[in-house]
């Protein structure tokens, strides 16, 4: 009997825009506009202001912990737009902040959950997303599933999640690509695959050349793309977004970047990392090859860049105002919002909490209006 192959591929990679700034003007056609690259840019310009300054408030005592986005904003935003507000469905990880602005979520939203305010994770009704995921690689199921019901419903809607490299060595990884590829559901499962978890650099979880390339195994189609590239990022999104609303089923998007931070405001990356890699990478800032390709068209000068940061700083300083000034939860909320129907121990527990060592019960009637101190 022959020996025959049953099966090869390969995976394309796709940049449009180099470190820079210089475009491949036949790719660049069907992508963004120089209008949006514009506006597109002050919002990145925003979204670094509000993870360095996220990053500060940490430092001070003003927050619990913190994850930057640094160096992963084009990822982030290029696909982000490329899917429909108040239509598609974003399930996030914790590390695409300006996805999720993009679609509705107000920013101090971000501060109050890091700040371990549950009130941020609370989405406005008709904000199409999950709150972050902290456990790595849960949400993808329920990306899945979130597909599914769209399919089932025959709604033109698609989920869109996010996840990291390092969420690829994880089980639950390759249980919602397997159900969403035999389902045939419209989720497009987006890894930016920053170099490292934690301290645990790409190649030494995964033997596989490329993280696009597990897609294969579940026949999806699959593609790696210049991570830093705005207009990479926002082609290949695009493409896989529609193709699953037009009944096309899921897809996977690489996102090659790096997270130019520490993993979060509890490490130390210098003590693992070498600091010529991050050099490297420095140079490849999504914001600075924006900046290039503007400059050289006329589009951007010294001036702009510092109105825009000034803009920013002040946008930025009442994202926090907002979060740090909103009125404290009541103690009751603890209660309210942990089951459905809370159980006859806890509604115990709840009418009593204030019962002194005497055991008397004097506060009760007054509780509901009353907030807690912390
Ligand atoms: C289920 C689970 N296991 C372990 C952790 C601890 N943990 C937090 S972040 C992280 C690394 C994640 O790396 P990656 O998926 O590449 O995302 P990145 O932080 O690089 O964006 C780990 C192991 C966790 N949060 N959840
Ligand atoms: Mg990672």
């Amino acid at each position: 009997m022959p020996s025959r192959t049953v099966y090869s591929a390969s995976v394309e990679y796709l940049q449009i825009m180099d470190e820079e700034g210089h475009v491949d003007a036949k790719l660049a056609k069907d992508t963004l506009s120089d209008e949006e690259i514009l506006k597109l840019y002050q919002f990145m310009v925003d979204c670094r202001q509000l993870d360095e300054i996220a990053f500060k408030l940490q430092r001070s005592g003003r927050m619990g912990t913190y994850p930057q986005n640094k160096g992963q904003e084009a990822a982030a935003i290029g696909s982000g737009y490329a899917a429909k507000k108040g239509v598609d469905f974003l399930v996030p990880c914790y590390r695409e902040n300006a996805a999720l602005f993009l679609h509705g979520l107000p920013m101090h939203y971000i501060l109050l959950h890091w700040m371990g305010d549950e009130r941020g994770n609370q989405i406005p009704e008709g904000v199409n997303m999950t709150p972050l995921s902290i456990p790595i690689g849960t949400q993808m199921l329920h990306a899945t599933g979130i597909a599914w019901a769209f399919k089932l419903k025959k709604e033109p809607r698609v989920a869109i999640t996010y996840f990291g490299d390092g969420a690829t060595s994880e089980g639950d990884f390759h249980e919602a690509m397997n159900f969403a590829s035999t389902l045939q559901v419209p989720c497009v499962f987006f890894c930016q695959n920053n170099q490292w978890a934690i301290s645990v650099p790409r190649d030494q979880q995964m033997n596989s050349a490329t993280v696009a390339q597990k897609a294969l195994a579940y026949d999806m189609p699959t593609i790696q793309v210049d991570g830093n590239d705005l207009l990479a990022v926002h082609k290949a999104s695009k493409d896989a977004i529609e193709r699953a609303r037009q009944g096309g089923g899921p897809s996977f998007i690489e996102a090659v970047t790096y997270r130019l931070a520490d993993h979060t405001t509890a490490d130390d990356a210098r003590r693992y990392r070498d600091t010529k890699e991050v050099d490297a990478w420095i140079g490849k800032d999504p914001m600075i090859r924006l900046r290039k390709y503007l400059e050289r068209k006329n589009l951007w000068s010294d001036e702009k860049q510092k109105a825009a940061e000034e803009k920013a700083k002040v946008f930025v300083a009442d994202v926090v105002k907002a979060a740090e000034t909103i009125e404290k939860p009541l103690i009751s909320d603890i209660f309210d919002y942990t089951y459905a129907e809370i159980p006859e121990e806890l509604e115990r527990q709840k009418r009593t909490m204030r019962t002194s060592s005497l055991g008397q019960d004097p506060t009760q009637a007054g509780l509901a209006a009353e907030p807690s101190t912390y």
